[in-house]
């Protein structure tokens, strides 16, 4: 038994009780009304359902288990997924135990490769990552447990199982289809010796001689992690899971949202738009420049990608941490510095336009010029980095709603007709 899942197997009998106990003394109480409005508006803002693993503030962004984010960017993707199902850091025996447990299912079934290699050419790499993942379903030791007949009380284990077997193939996955989809010859194999962002670093092969983009990979992976459990993707593999499907089918439904250009297809819409404003200018341009293309973009009806939340209502500390990391260790590039110049624009723009809630930029908005600089410039590519991160969440997500036994999600919905009547 790894040492993640000795720790769970302590916790999850004290937060069931803890649980139990709530229902039974405040079960009544309300929490949140819904409004004709709300109806029609996508839910926002109604409060149905809880997710410990972390949790969105609008002033102050993401918060992992009691954590701001920018008090812990210095943290490993690996420490974070410990963090997100424990509420605890791991110590160096816990971190060592799961690094070893990811290596031991480094391995992707032949048959995946075969699968992807019959897509067309021009495939969208989220489609591949993707098709990927659910392909490997075949895989599932939740699902032949449950073909067995194990009892309800042992569906967090297999999805912990599932879960981590998932996480140890992403960035394996995700590089493999990077060599595919972009010609770089033939796919590497995985080292052991390193961490989860070393390994995908070493398999994508982009020469690191200074280990900054090393660093990057590790922030990249680290602060995408999860984000409550409202957003499109988190909410989608909610759902799915709910009814009992693995983690396979649960995660790749999560993901098909997250290739939405309003989700996490933003941070590849975003580079698309830096970079026809680089080639507008031909190089970066002026402020009134940047503020006469900002506003044309939103007279010829499209958004300004990277800018603007459902929840959030400040700059989203993610791109904080994203900046932070450009001023270290980027000076005097272009790409760079119109991201850093639309910051001080935006803002100001979608403001006076006065139709965004959040006129602040999200994670979205700085990600791509990063790794643009750091040579993995095919920004069509940009939604796998978010995927391969965002599964941590979904399966911290998981696990806990299989260890409380929440059971399938079916909210009601009502006709038009019978909202007249009812107001
Ligand atoms: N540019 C222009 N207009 C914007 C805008 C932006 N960046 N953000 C919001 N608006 C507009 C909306 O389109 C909406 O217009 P209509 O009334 O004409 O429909 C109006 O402002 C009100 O929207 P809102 O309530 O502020 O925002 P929503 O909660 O409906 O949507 C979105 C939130 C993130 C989808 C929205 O801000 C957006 O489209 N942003 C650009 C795309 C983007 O960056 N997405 C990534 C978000 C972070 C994420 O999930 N990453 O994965």
């Amino acid at each position: 038994m790894t040492l993640l899942k000795q720790e769970l197997t302590n916790q999850i009998p004290k937060v069931r009780e803890d649980i139990k106990n709530l229902i039974h003394e405040n079960g009544e109480s309300q929490i949140s009304t819904v409004s004709v409005a709300q109806a029609y508006s996508g839910l926002r803002g109604i409060k149905a359902f809880v997710c410990d693993t972390s949790s969105v503030s609008p002033e102050k962004g993401l918060i992992i288990r009691g954590n701001p984010l920018l008090e812990i960017t210095h943290i490993l993707p690996e420490e974070v997924f410990f963090l997100l199902l424990t509420g605890r850091l791991p110590n160096s025996e816990e971190l060592t135990d799961l690094q070893k447990e990811y290596s031991k299912h480094f391995k992707i079934p032949d048959y995946v490769w075969s699968l992807l290699e019959t897509l067309p050419g021009d495939s969208h790499p989220m489609t591949m990552f993707n098709l990927g993942i659910l392909a490997m379903q075949h895989e599932s030791v939740f699902r032949k447990k449950y073909d067995e007949g194990m009892a309800k009380s042992e569906y967090w284990e297999h999805i912990l199982e599932d879960g981590i077997r998932l996480l140890a193939k992403l960035p394996i996955l995700g590089a493999g289809i990077y060599r595919m989809r972009f010609g770089k010859g033939d796919r590497i194999d995985p080292d052991p010796n390193l961490d989860w962002s070393g390994n995908f670093v070493h398999l994508i092969d982009i020469p690191d001689p200074s280990g900054d983009f090393h660093k990057l990979m590790q922030l990249y992976f680290m602060l995408h992690c999860d984000h409550e459990g409202g957003n499109v993707s988190a909410f989608a593999a909610h759902t799915v899971a709910s009814a009992l499907s693995d983690p396979y089918y649960a995660v790749s439904a999560g993901l098909n949202g997250l290739a939405g250009p309003l989700h996490g297809l933003a941070n590849q819409e975003c580079l698309k738009f830096v970079l026809k404003i680089h080639d507008h200018f031909s190089g970066a341009p002026t402020s009134e420049e940047l503020r006469g293309f900002c506003w044309d973009r939103l007279n010829s009806g499209r958004v300004i990608p990277g800018y603007g939340h459902a929840v959030l209502r400040c700059p989203d500390p993610r791109f904080t941490a994203f900046i932070n990391f450009g001023k270290k260790h980027i000076h005097g590039d272009d790409i760079f510095d119109i991201v850093t110049g639309l910051f001080d624009i935006v803002p100001e723009v979608l403001t006076e336009q006065g139709k965004a809630k959040n006129p602040w930029p999200n994670v979205d908005a700085a990600s791509g010029s990063l790794l643009y600089y750091y040579g993995l410039k095919q920004f069509n590519y940009y939604t796998v980095l978010f995927s391969i991160s965002r599964a941590m969440g979904m399966i911290a997500q998981m696990v806990w709603e299989r260890a409380l036994g929440i059971p399938i999600t079916r909210p009601k919905s009502v006709t038009t007709e019978w909202i007249k009547k009812t107001i």
